[in-house]
């Protein structure tokens, strides 16, 4: 028996119901962010028409032809209107492609536009891509900075997993139409999570970098690191200087990567990164916030100890466990800020703060002391205080 027209009709529906879910804000809050109860974006929620052949004479068991695995680290913008996500898709052959979500309130309702984007390549064919942080640069263009991952072709036969990852960079108007540019030149290299800043800097475009000596060791990298280029259609930055180092015994101690481009604050540049361990259970992946001065992005002037955000209940299990990362937030006009973070490299996420919030936060969380003693004193200090304060409240 074939499928009939009043099966597709009733995929079409239950993909619709999943698409209008609303969602509701967790329960609990720790005065900083507020999660959402669901996921904004999973395997699920692409379109029907880019998994099944909906035709029954050519599908007759309305089979799914061509699956898709996840949808994880999206960059973020407001456009038109819209709260648009640029998503990492990663199909069932484990291509990642970008495709643009677009949603009315940010939260739920997101909605895949029917095409993914058509992204040029350059001479070098990119074997993959993904992570894209875009950034509306005051030069007028949208630009989207990525990883471009290639075969590493100095590998032997045998080894077919050997890779190397270097920044590539698109830009578009509308979001619909990509110009392709040359990947960024950094030396020799290999890049991932690079990212633009908004503004010209002494008449620069000033990028975030992560150089590493390997496709997934950061190695002798450092951190994250901050370079100058004249221009974007051949960007080349030939000195990088590390901003925000990787460092012994911390969240970031393996590796760590910006994730968008920085919010301006009348304080400073608010920063979000990513910060990646290593356990008997391997790589754990959370996010952390830093600021850097208002005249000078380059310059770090709160670094709040330890993760902002960890991989939580759910969030803890997927294609990679135990992995938060992040690639795009949005701030709004009336100072909200929607976090968008993906969740064990399987799932899409929202959260929600302000940038009140998200200042006091970098200002008033102590920097790491880098050592049990220090830490054990900042606590005390901590608790001092509320032990003085309850006193003084005749609550204690
Ligand atoms: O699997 C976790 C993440 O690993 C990479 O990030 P990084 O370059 O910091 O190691 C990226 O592949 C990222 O997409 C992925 O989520």
């Amino acid at each position: 028996m074939s499928a009939s027209i009043e099966q597709v009709k009733k995929l079409l529906a239950n993909h619709d119901t999943l698409l209008s879910q609303k969602n509701e804000p967790q329960i609990e809050t720790n005065g900083i962010i507020q999660r959402y109860k669901n996921p904004v974006l999973t395997h699920k929620h692409t379109p029907v028409i880019w998994r099944y052949d909906l035709n029954p004479e050519t599908n007759p068991f309305l089979a799914e032809r061509q699956g898709v695995n996840a949808t994880f680290n999206a960059g973020a913008i407001f456009f038109e209107g819209k709260y648009c996500v640029v998503v990492r898709v990663e199909g069932d052959d484990r291509k990642s492609f970008f495709a643009i979500a677009e949603s009315e309130n940010g939260i739920d309702n997101f909605r895949f536009w029917d095409h993914p984007i058509t992204l040029p390549e350059t001479d070098e064919p990119d074997t993959n891509v993904y992570d894209m942080r875009l950034t509306r640069h005051e030069d007028g263009w949208i630009y989207g900075l990525f990883c471009t991952e290639r075969r590493d072709h100095t590998a032997s036969e045998a080894d077919q997993s050997a890779a190397t990852a270097k920044c590539g960079i698109a830009r578009t108007k509308d979001l619909v139409t990509w110009e392709r540019l040359a990947d960024l030149d950094s030396g020799g290299s290999q890049q991932r999570n690079v990212v633009l800043h908004p503004e010209f800097i002494g008449g620069k475009y000033a990028l975030y970098t992560r150089p590493q000596d390997g496709f997934i060791d950061a190695g002798k990298g450092g951190g994250i690191g901050w370079g100058l280029t004249d221009n974007m259609e051949n960007a080349k930055v030939s000195d990088e200087q590390i901003i925000d180092p990787k460092t012994y015994h911390t969240i970031k101690e393996v590796k760590n990567g910006q994730g968008p481009a920085p919010i301006k604050t009348e304080e400073g540049w608010l920063h979000l990164a990513h910060g990646v361990r290593n356990t008997a259970a391997g790589l754990r992946y959370v996010l952390y916030m830093f600021m850097t001065a208002l005249d000078d992005p380059s310059r770090v002037i709160h670094r709040p100890a330890g993760h902002f955000m960890s991989p939580q209940d759910e969030e803890r299990v997927g294609d990679v466990s135990n992995v938060l990362f992040t690639n795009g937030w949005i701030a709004k006009d009336n100072g909200e800020v929607l976090i968008y973070y993906a969740s064990s490299d399987t799932r899409l996420h929202v959260a929600t703060s302000t940038v009140a919030q998200l200042v006091d936060y970098c200002k008033n969380t102590p920097e790491d002391g880098l050592r049990t003693y220090a830490s054990v004193q900042t606590r005390n200090q901590l608790i001092d205080k509320n032990l003085a304060f309850l006193k003084a409240n005749g609550l204690k």
